[in-house]
């Protein structure tokens, strides 16, 4: 009976365990070995500086797309849930115009989903990036200080040293 007990004990401590680090925070969404939140509560949208600051405090990142099937997630989940607005990601030519950087890996993209025509630094100033609901959820190049809603995105691992 005790023995059964241990077992039954055992069992349940060891997938406790195996769960912890499939977990992301509540509210967030899992994916491969990542966690996006979706701020579109339009009261939260925010500049891109904004919205960057907002997710670091969540020890988080404005997203980051480095494969099609990331960018094809995001984009059936906005149109799945018929989110409306457009959402930045952390992908900026702030730096040096026309040079696009990742914020947080500070590398250039290998993979981009710019429709034809974009990014087109309209007026001279833009250097953000968003996932731009007319453009069906593609990327466009749009002014840093305008409110857009946003993805933040942060690994399971670090999910893991916080919870360690
Ligand atoms: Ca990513
Ligand atoms: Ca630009
Ligand atoms: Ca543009």
């Amino acid at each position: 009976m005790v023995a059964t007990i241990t077992a039954i004990y055992l069992l349940f401590a060891v997938s406790v365990v195996t769960a912890l680090p499939s977990s992301c925070p509540r509210g967030w969404i899992h994916r491969g070995t990542s966690c996006y939140l979706f701020v579109n509560d339009a009261v939260d949208a925010e500049d891109w500086m904004v919205a960057m600051s907002f997710c670091s405090s969540l020890h988080a990142k404005l997203v980051e797309i480095e494969t099609v099937t990331e960018d094809e997630f995001l984009r059936l989940h906005l149109l799945d849930n018929k989110l409306t607005g457009s959402y930045w990601i952390g992908l900026s030519d702030i730096q040096a115009e026309g040079v696009w950087v990742w914020t947080s890996s500070q590398n250039t993209p290998t993979y981009t989903n710019w429709p034809p025509g974009q990014p087109d630094n309209n007026a001279g100033e833009e250097d953000c990036a968003h996932l731009y609901a007319a453009f069906g959820f593609q990327w466009n190049d749009y002014p840093c200080n305008k409110a857009n809603n946003f993805i933040c995105e942060k690994e399971l691992r670090s999910q893991e040293e916080i919870v360690g």
